[in-house]
């Protein structure tokens, strides 16, 4: 996602060169090293709030133009919109050193702690080096969202790719084999050009007073870099026992289905979860679905349904399929695409107006990218856009398809959204999340009060059966979205942070990152170990990308702990899973008051604000799926849980 940290991030950097002049002494001086600054730190920070706000709306024309319309011009644009910011960022980041915090206004001293910690992409100072990582991070963005499975002439986008994934119904085992494996093969090609990314950011990292880059990411979270990685040990450690129990009822039921080909020692064969990297394992409803029948949540099958009523509306409208040309028809069909991605998206929308928050700015529905394009190759990776610094130009970009993953997401994308909105009144370098976690937070809390009771409100469920079975079909369709996720939302960084640190060393990416997978996720490739002749790490948006990815694992966690205050103050009553807050304008009001913080003050004074304490913590988590944890218990008995990830 191209939100905040990465974002603003980038753009925090902008300005300085333009406005002290690039003398090449200052590009010389040691970082932190510079005599004492000729601009006291207020004026400082203050010209740097003001250049983001002038220098953001181009950045950030460029970022979209390179993400929506790929082609080597847009890279060009785009990469060399970030060379000026990186290199202004490396000023930046050197005169923000000189200061000592201590005696300093509160609001400047906080500036000149983010400015010196929020970067995700550490630039060298060598000019050279700096206009290559901007080319490779182009090059790396614009190859993964034109990436495409080709077999022969016919080849396959990442929408289509996913399709076969996602039907662990229709497809068969061996179709599905070939899609996931086929994917993979578009990272293959970015191997190197990820090496060297490593190098030149571990040496900005480096220049700027770190060990790498990892060390860079993990100093954002207003503790010590070094108690991070503990921290986000303990919070796994809390909810690794739920995972567990969930990873042996659907291996168990593979087994059942697939035989043999079920399990990979006890792991699950990463090709059939219905998801290209097994993070949300919400395609295999049909095979998991605890009670049939009962209380049906097939949110899908109602989407497609709306899809269909509106393109055979538009197409009776337009006389019957009959005297429309074939490109007539397409043209049809995109709009009956285009027409129901706006409808998905407007009832997201009404959630969070519903709450009492605005609704969108009026660019909002004229500007962002709701639907693929025929005629181009964007990133279809969804995400969520503050063109600049005002709050009058908010965007999404998305591939929208009728689905249950794609509702979810867009109310996951409008969270980002109304962050943007709540925040946009404090200082640029403050329009921020408490920390990235919370960013990804807002919108997913949200999701969690989507109850099945929810879902019959805007006409997608049939009014929902109340009985034990239905509580834990609802658990279940919550838990292969939130508890499979988890260790998937640590494992990538656990990666990175080796990748970085050397401990992962080039000639063993490959087999590092399986023995990653094995460890925290339980999966496994089928067919024995993929060797160093692939990348699979690239084949996950995030990776040449660079987005850090911890901020969503901590966001399933904390996501709970929002939605817990949030039942509390709208007054809800009984078992957590039940709540839905929707229209609950007291909660609406704590949430706003929360956002509207931005990154103005540490993130656990911003928790303690909403939730009354000041740790992340995962007990609520815990407490929403007490339930369906106890009932798992009751299936996987006399089955040995667990795995041999030595074996993977
Ligand atoms: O990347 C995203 C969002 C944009 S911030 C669509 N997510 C992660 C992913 O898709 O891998 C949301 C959940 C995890
Ligand atoms: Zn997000």
């Amino acid at each position: 996602m191209k939100s905040q940290r990465a974002l603003l991030a980038l753009a925090i950097t902008a300005g300085l060169l333009a406005l002290s002049g690039c003398k090449p002494s200052d590009q010389d001086a040691a970082p932190g090293a510079a005599s004492a600054p000729a601009e006291d730190a207020d004026a400082f920070v203050a010209r740097v709030n003001q250049t983001v706000k002038e220098m953001t709306p181009e950045l950030t024309a460029a970022a979209w133009l390179g993400a929506t319309y790929i082609n080597k011009d847009s890279q060009r644009v785009e990469s060399a919109a970030n060379e000026r910011w990186l290199a202004k960022n490396n000023e930046f980041i050197a005169q923000a050193k000189t200061y000592a915090t201590e005696g300093l206004q509160a609001d400047t001293a906080r500036a000149i702690h983010l400015l010196k910690t929020s970067s995700s992409m550490p630039a060298p100072r060598d000019p050279a080096k700096l206009k290559e990582l901007a080319e490779i991070a182009s090059r790396m963005g614009a190859t993964y969202g034109a990436g495409k499975w080709c077999v022969g002439e016919d080849c396959k986008d990442i929408g289509q790719v996913s399709e076969i994934l996602a039907d662990t119904q229709g497809s068969s085992y061996d179709e599905m084999k070939a899609a996931w494996e086929g994917w993979h093969t578009i990272a293959q090609p970015m191997r190197k050009d990820y090496q060297r990314f490593v190098e030149l950011t571990n040496e900005g990292a480096v220049e700027m007073g770190f060990a790498n880059t990892g060390d860079v990411w993990r100093a954002g979270y207003d503790m010590p870099a070094d108690d991070f990685k503990a921290e986000a040990d303990r919070l796994w450690g809390q909810v690794q026992p739920l995972y567990e129990q969930l990873q042996c009822y659907t291996r168990e039921k593979l087994v059942e289905k697939y035989g043999e080909q079920g399990s990979v020692d006890g792991m699950i064969p990463a090709h059939l979860t219905g998801n290209l990297w097994q993070q949300d394992w919400g395609n295999l409803w049909p095979l998991l679905q605890p009670y049939e029948g009962v209380g049906s949540l097939d949110v899908t099958g109602a989407l497609k349904k709306q899809r269909d009523s509106i393109l055979a509306d538009l197409v009776s409208k337009a006389g019957g399929m009959g005297k429309l040309t074939a490109s007539q028809q397409v043209e049809i069909e995109r709009q009956a695409d285009l027409e129901m991605a706006t409808r998905m998206t407007k009832l997201a929308e009404s959630f969070y107006t519903g709450l009492g928050m605005p609704a969108l700015p009026e660019n909002f529905y004229a500007d962002s990218m709701l639907v693929q394009p025929r005629d181009r190759d964007v990133v279809c990776h969804a995400s969520a856009w503050p063109m600049n610094t005002v709050g009058d130009d908010v965007r999404i970009k998305m591939c929208i398809k009728p689905n249950e993953e794609e509702l979810t997401t867009i109310y996951h994308e409008l969270g980002h959204v109304y962050y943007y909105l709540a925040y946009k009144d404090q200082a640029p370098i403050f329009q921020s999340g408490a920390h990235d976690g919370f960013h990804e937070a807002i919108g997913d809390t949200i999701v969690l009060s989507m109850t099945p009771e929810y879902l019959a409100s805007i006409g997608l469920v049939d009014k929902p059966a109340v009985s034990e079975e239905a509580v834990i079909n609802g658990q279940m369709r919550m838990a292969l979205a939130k508890v499979a996720f988890l260790p998937f939302g640590l494992m990538i960084d656990q990666w990175r942070w080796g990748v970085f640190d050397g401990s992962i060393t080039p000639d063993k990416y490959n087999q590092a990152w399986w023995e990653l997978k094995a460890k925290y996720q339980g999966v496994a490739p089928a067919g024995g170990p993929r060797g160093e002749e692939f990348f699979d790490a690239g084949a996950k948006y995030h990776v040449p990308g660079n987005t850090p990815y911890t901020r969503y694992f901590l966001s399933h966690i904390l996501q709970f702990q929002f939605y817990k205050s949030l039942c509390d103050a709208s007054g809800h009553e009984g078992p957590l899973y039940t709540c839905n807050f929707a229209n609950n304008p007291e909660a609406g009001k704590r949430y706003w008051a929360m956002m509207q913080r931005g990154a103005s003050q540490p993130w656990q004074q911003t928790l303690k604000e909403l939730t009354g304490g000041e740790q992340m913590d995962a007990s609520a988590v815990l407490e929403y799926f007490a339930p369906l944890q106890a009932w798992l218990q009751e299936q996987n008995q006399g089955n040995t849980c667990g795995w041999d990830a030595a074996k993977s």
